[in-house]
């Protein structure tokens, strides 16, 4: 009997073309299930893996690209350090899609004067930490999202106040910013899709459980803590721009989110009055939940205004690494005019 052609995307790839190396992670690591929700999405949307730029620092969530879209550009920075790889090679090559992938600890403790920076530019690209409250690869140190009580599996008590980095990204200027768990695919799935249609720096912090080290009772990145305290400001689906948009729903609790490439990011309201749109309210419900315990999920935050890095810079569209010499470089007669009016 004849094989059965294997199914193909927009781009004509198979699921196959989208693959990584084989993951050395620990088994049940929320970090594995992040990696093939982000293989999952870049397949259905179609999106050329050559296209892609894949970013992190160090630690076992930065290790994960290695296990997705082999056939992309891939860059493992030092510590902490991604977003200045991140912001370079986009000023280089505006056409790339930036994927960065980063943990907790590379991103909210060591790396937290690189990331702040990268989101007050509002640079454009998906930027994922996959939070587990440690440091996984050191093995299991508290981070500074740690919450504050949560204890270590060896007794030891939290005594700093977190940071959550989904207040500070929408307070320094990022323009889409969510918070998922690892374990929630519908969801994650419909975030990852919408980050990768959205123009500016899209920020999704994801709830990734270490089995190794911070799974227990006391920790509130686990997954029974998670799985209990988790509250949907909404239920989220997303429309691509190159589907049908023929979908049916009662407009007064529907909201609809126009993405920049014609993509629609539909919310399901399960909240009368959240809307994505206001800064204001955002950050108020992010502060509500802290105080009541709760993981407040969803797309937080949505600002599809906002001039992106390479807007403000004024930057080509044809990019910069493909310009020739003779663009790049003025011609000796303005060098001199340039010296005579210094002179
Ligand atoms: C400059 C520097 N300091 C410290 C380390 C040691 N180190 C490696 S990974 C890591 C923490 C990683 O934590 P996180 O980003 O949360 O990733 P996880 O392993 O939890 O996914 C640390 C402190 C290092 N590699 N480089
Ligand atoms: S140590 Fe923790 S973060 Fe690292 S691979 Fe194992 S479960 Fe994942
Ligand atoms: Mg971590």
């Amino acid at each position: 009997m004849a094989e059965a052609t294997p199914k193909t995307n927009r781009a004509g790839l198979t699921l196959a073309d989208y693959k990584g190396g084989k993951s050395t992670l620990c088994a049940g690591c929320g970090h594995n299930a992040i990696s093939e929700r982000i293989l999952d999405a870049m397949y259905e949307l179609g999106v050329k893996p050559e296209r892609v730029a894949k970013l992190s620092g160090i630690g076992c969530s930065s290790k994960s690209p290695a296990y997705f879209m082999s056939r992309s550009h891939s860059f493992n920075a030092l510590h902490g350090r991604m977003p200045s790889v991140a912001t370079g090679a986009l000023l280089a090559n505006r056409t790339l899609l930036a994927l960065g992938v980063s943990g907790d600890g590379d991103t909210a403790s060591i790396g937290i004067g690189q990331f702040v920076h990268l989101v007050r530019r509002n640079l454009p690209m998906v930027y994922i930490i996959e939070d587990n409250g440690v440091y996984g690869l050191t093995k299991g140190q508290f981070s500074a999202t740690a919450d504050l009580g949560s204890t270590l599996k060896n007794g030891v008590v939290n005594e700093l106040p977190p940071i959550d980095t989904c207040l500070l990204a929408i307070q320094l200027g990022a323009t889409y910013v969510g918070r998922s768990f690892s374990g929630d695919k519908k969801q994650l799935s419909a975030m990852l899709k919408g980050a990768v249609s959205h123009r500016g720096t899209a920020m999704l912090d994801v709830i990734s459980p270490c089995v190794a080290f911070n799974d227990h009772e006391g920790s509130t990145k686990s997954y029974a803590y998670t799985k209990d305290h988790d509250e949907p400001v909404h239920e989220l689906s997303f429309v691509p721009s190159f589907e049908d948009i023929g979908i049916e729903y009662d407009p007064g609790t529907v909201m609809d989110v126009r993405l920049h490439d014609g993509s629609r990011l539909q919310l399901h309201k399960l909240e009368e009055s959240y809307d994505p749109r206001d800064k204001l309210r955002a950050v108020t419900r992010i502060l509500e939940s802290q105080a009541s315990g709760e993981v407040l999920t969803g797309v937080l935050y949505v600002n599809t205004e906002a001039p992106t890095f390479h807007d403000l810079l004024g930057v080509t569209e044809d990019p910069l690494c493909t310009l020739p010499q003779e663009k790049v470089r003025p011609p000796k007669s303005v060098l001199d005019e340039v010296m005579r009016s210094l002179g």
